[in-house]
């Protein structure tokens, strides 16, 4: 099989390819990712990749504990072996060197290093310590995330998020970790999405643990903010030369109409996606318009909380997918129209680059200290098949391409964007939708564990390789 990338694009369909794609992957010649300082890496999650959710000491969490629901996960799915990553941490690390990516964006399992006194569990930090020394040496700079919704069981037996006590909780989590693994990590990362914690944990009930209440969710909201806050100063203390920040998901929200209703209402999505963790990050304040949304669901907030919320950062990250066409719903929120014949992936996402591009555009205007951005995670689920030791994954070499060219048009505007991690280094356990929805640039074979590098990880490797020689 050819390993040229213009092979490969001869043979995408009319349907997937969008622009000239005769080309090969690589980036044109004036494209900003030719700088041998944007990072360029991939991302996996803990419980979406670690399996082994019973040993060494690992207590249990809430997604196995809502995974074990029957109807909760596509096909009963649960992240009880997951990529067995926990036992296969090497050959995974050996992996992503060999594909050349530069960084490695992980999560810490929260139940895996402390108990419920908060006693550090030697084994479970020893099993970060041997992962994170391991990519140092490979050279590989390491963002960490410290929350990527493994929340302990235990804590949510007491209220999980809902509980103030949870953020302070989250302090000595973080402090702990920062003092075990200071000097090994690059980047710390508070919390990844802080909007599917609250709104789909608590807010519909579509992820851990499953609560359904718009109250639920503005509460959860600010106890998830608010033990970001308390982190990020014992972070520093604990290991000043790192950089510290958070990952938001942000969406895009178009009106489905020029009509002054549906204006409003794709206003109203982008406050509900992206300005209920943006603005009391970055101006201390929550959008009042949120509760023009969900009427009576103001959070209890009490005093020198926003300060703590919107202490600076050293980083943003962003977590990019697809946008959302909104009309309004007659009266004060928004409902989805979908649009017909637009190219969507695996997850039924519209595949719109544009929409990283003037998110990005559009932050810069409306937070004067907006910090140095990091694509935190951007990648698609397609249904990929392994045939003859192959993965033709040609949608998804195209989605890449297509975002990465956004990143570069957001940069050219004046937008600081320091790297980009695809989703995911693998594929592996998707939340509600399970193993079904692949996501990785690795193909994993779930009976056999047996990881197979797909064509669009081929390309990347490339494009690294190329641009390591012309430095
Ligand atoms: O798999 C998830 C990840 O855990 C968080 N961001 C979105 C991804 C795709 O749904």
């Amino acid at each position: 099989m050819a390993n040229d990338a213009s092979a490969v694009f001869d043979t995408l369909s009319p349907a997937v390819s969008r622009g000239s794609l005769a080309d090969s992957f690589t980036p044109p010649a004036d494209s900003t990712l030719w700088r041998k300082n944007f990072l360029l890496g991939a991302a996996t999650a803990s419980y979406q990749i670690e399996g082994a959710v019973n040993e060494d000491g690992r207590l249990p969490s809430i997604w196995d504990t809502f995974s074990a629901i029957p109807g909760k996960v596509l096909a009963g799915d649960t992240g009880a072996v997951a990529c067995d990553h926990y036992h296969r941490w090497e050959a995974d690390v050996e992996m992503l060197a060999s594909l050349g990516l530069e960084g490695y964006r992980l999560s810490i399992a929260w139940p895996r290093v402390m108990d419920a006194a908060g006693v550090p569990n030697r084994k479970g930090l020893d099993f970060y310590k041997r992962l994170l020394n391991r990519l140092k040496e490979k050279g590989i700079t390491t963002f960490v995330t410290l929350y990527h919704w493994d929340l302990p069981q235990h804590l949510e037996d007491r209220g999980g998020w809902l509980n103030r006590d949870t953020a302070y909780r989250f302090a000595d989590y973080a402090d702990l970790m920062s003092r075990e693994l200071a000097g090994t990590v690059d980047a710390w990362a508070t919390l990844n999405e802080p909007w599917c914690s609250a709104y789909l944990g608590y807010g519909n009930g579509h992820h851990a643990p499953g609560l359904a209440d718009d109250r639920f969710a503005t509460q959860a909201m600010h106890h998830l903010l608010l033990a970001h806050g308390f982190a990020v100063p014992v972070l520093r203390a604990n290991d000043p030369a790192s950089q510290k920040g958070i990952v938001a998901n942000i969406g895009r929200g178009t009106p489905n109409s020029n009509s002054a209703a549906d204006q409003r209402a794709a206003h109203l999505f982008e406050v509900q996606h992206n300005a209920w963790i943006l603005d009391p990050l970055l101006k201390g304040a929550y959008p009042q318009d949120l509760f023009e949304l969900w009427p009576g669901t103001e959070p209890l907030v009490l005093e020198g909380d926003m300060q703590t919320i919107s202490a600076p950062l050293d980083f943003l990250g962003i977590n990019y997918y697809f946008r959302t066409n909104v009309a309004s719903d007659g009266a004060h929120g928004f409902r989805d129209v979908p649009l017909e014949g637009v190219e969507r992936t695996q997850m039924g996402w519209e595949v719109y680059p544009d929409g990283l591009r003037d998110l990005l555009t559009g932050f810069k205007k409306t937070y004067h200290n907006l910090p140095p951005i990091y694509i935190t995670e951007n990648g698609m689920a397609s249904d990929d098949q392994v045939t003859d030791g192959h993965v033709e994954d040609t949608q998804r070499i195209s989605f890449l391409k297509r975002h990465l060219a956004a990143v570069d048009q957001a940069i050219k505007a004046g937008v600081d964007i320091r790297g980009y991690f695809l989703w995911s280094l693998m594929d592996n356990f998707e939340w509600a939708f399970g193993y079904e929805r692949r996501f990785g640039v690795v193909h994993v074979d779930y009976s056999t564990q047996k990881r197979t590098i797909k064509r669009s990880a081929e390309l990347v490797a490339k494009f690294l390789k190329e641009r390591k020689a012309r430095a």
